[in-house]
């Protein structure tokens, strides 16, 4: 059985972001749903019991499932954003990402402004991921880069209406501002695989 993994912050932590009123559906409504739909599809397929949600992700015999596929994907994805965000985050990375982002993009600023406008770009339902080697790619529902191949991502941004409604109403770029300050950049790092 799977569950909704517990917050390293109250639901009030993100108000620069994100409300406690949308914490209360973003995380404990829809969330939770994706948790609860990927154990009855675990239930009306049971040939996959006992399987880790990165073996269910990584497996075309289960993701040809599309209920376990896209709540599998669900429960992944909200729980790395979750992780990726406190209530004392914001500012930069510093170490081994700090580098690579700047490697990669020139400055900090520049990464910022590439992963915002990739952000923006997406039609409809997505997300927008930073991987291990720095490229910054996005999907769309709740398609998660483990299914195509990638390592663990380092960051995730939900850009579904629901993760900012509430709060910015159709204000995507508005959302988007106000998230970058509140990763927590020590956890992101800690994600790196070769640092
Ligand atoms: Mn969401």
């Amino acid at each position: 059985m799977f569950k909704l993994p517990d917050l390293k912050y109250g639901y009030d932590a993100l108000a620069k972001c994100m409300s406690e009123e949308t914490m209360n559906f973003h995380y404990g409504k829809h969330h939770q749903a994706y948790v609860d739909k990927l154990n009855a599809a675990i239930e009306s397929n049971p040939q996959f019991k006992g399987k880790s949600l990165e073996e269910l992700l990584t497996s075309v015999e289960s993701t040809s499932v599309a209920a376990i596929k896209n709540n599998g994907g669900g429960h992944y994805n909200h729980s790395l954003f979750w992780d990726s965000m406190s209530g004392e985050g914001g500012g930069e990375p510093a170490g081994a990402l700090l580098e690579l982002i700047i490697d990669k993009y020139g400055s900090f600023q520049k990464f910022v402004d590439e992963f915002t406008s990739k952000s923006m770009a997406i039609f409809g339902s997505g997300w927008a991921w930073l991987l291990q080697d720095g490229e910054i790619i996005t999907t769309a529902n709740q398609d998660t880069p483990i299914s195509m191949g990638y390592k663990q991502p380092l960051l995730c941004l939900d850009v579904w209406e629901h993760a900012y409604y509430i709060d910015h109403r159709n204000r995507r770029d508005e959302f988007i501002k106000s998230w970058w300050e509140v990763i927590d950049w020590k956890a992101v790092s800690g994600r790196l695989i070769n640092q």
